[in-house]
C-alpha cells in the first residue's frame, strides 16, 4: 500500500531549468563559446559538477580542478541570484493542489532532488512545511541513476521502497527510483520516461485516487 510520494524538484514542482541555462549560457561566454537551450537538455537532474565537465566538453575547454570549482562556484551565484528574484507563482501547475491534497489524506511527502539549493527553493515558493523528508544534494554521495537519493527518503519516513512513489521528469531519476524497487510516475514526455509506471503531464493530472493504482 502506498504510504508516501517522494518528488524530484527541478521539472517536478518548479520549473528552474530555465534559470540553470541562463547561468550555464553566461558561464560558457565567458568562456568565449556559446551554449544553447538543446545543449541544456544534457544538464537536467545532473549533479552541478558533472553539468560543468558536460560544459566544458560541449566548448571544448579543458580546466585544472581548482578553475574548475572557481567557475562552477561563479555559476552558483548567478543561479541563486535568479532564484532569490523567482516569483513564487513559478511553482509548476497542479503541484501546490497535490501537496495539498496528499497532506490531506494523510500520504507522506519527501523531496529526493540533486540540487544543492533545493531548501532556498522550497522556502521560495513557500512549500517548505509539506514536506515530511528533505533529501537533497547536501545529503547524497552518488547522483541519480543511484538510487540513495530516494532510499534515505524513504528510510528518514519510516516506510519500505513498495510504500513509496517516486515522481521524476528525468531519465536518470526514473532509473533511480526503479533501481530502490520503487513505483514512479514519469512527469513529462512519455517516450523519454518509457520506463516510468505511469505517465503525466503535469502533477495536475495527479490525485490521491489515481495512487490506489499502485496498490
Ligand atoms: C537539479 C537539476 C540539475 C542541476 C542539479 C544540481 O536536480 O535538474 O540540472 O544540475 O539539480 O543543482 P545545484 O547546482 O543547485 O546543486 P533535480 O534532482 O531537482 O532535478
Ligand atoms: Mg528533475
Amino acid at each position: 500500500k502506498i504510504k508516501a510520494c517522494l518528488f524530484d524538484l527541478d521539472g517536478v514542482l518548479v520549473d528552474t531549468a530555465k534559470y540553470h541555462y541562463l547561468a550555464w549560457k553566461r558561464l560558457a561566454n565567458d568562456l568565449g563559446f556559446d551554449f544553447t537551450e538543446q545543449d541544456n537538455e544534457r544538464l537536467k537532474g545532473v549533479s552541478r559538477m558533472r553539468s560543468l565537465d558536460i560544459l566544458l566538453e560541449i566548448g571544448g575547454k579543458s580546466l585544472t580542478d581548482a578553475e574548475k570549482l572557481d567557475v562552477a562556484t561563479k555559476k552558483n551565484v548567478w543561479y541563486v541570484d535568479f532564484i532569490e528574484k523567482m516569483p513564487k507563482d513559478e511553482i509548476l501547475p497542479g503541484a501546490k493542489e497535490f501537496l495539498e491534497e496528499l497532506r490531506q489524506a494523510g500520504v507522506k511527502i519527501a523531496l529526493g532532488s540533486a540540487s544543492k539549493n533545493a531548501m532556498r527553493i522550497l522556502e521560495r515558493l513557500e512549500i517548505t512545511g509539506y514536506f515530511d523528508a528533505i533529501i537533497d544534494g547536501t545529503k547524497v554521495e552518488k547522483a541519480k541513476p543511484d538510487p540513495e537519493v530516494f532510499l534515505k527518503g524513504a528510510e528518514s519516513l519510516g516506510l519500505s521502497a513498495e510504500e513509496c512513489v517516486v515522481f521524476e521528469d528525468a531519465e536518470a531519476g526514473v532509473e533511480a527510483a526503479i533501481a530502490g524497487g520503487m513505483k514512479v510516475v514519469g512527469v513529462g514526455d512519455p517516450e523519454i520516461l518509457s520506463k516510468a509506471d505511469m505517465n503525466i503531464n503535469s502533477l495536475a493530472e495527479m490525485s490521491v485516487k489515481r495512487l490506489e493504482y499502485f496498490n
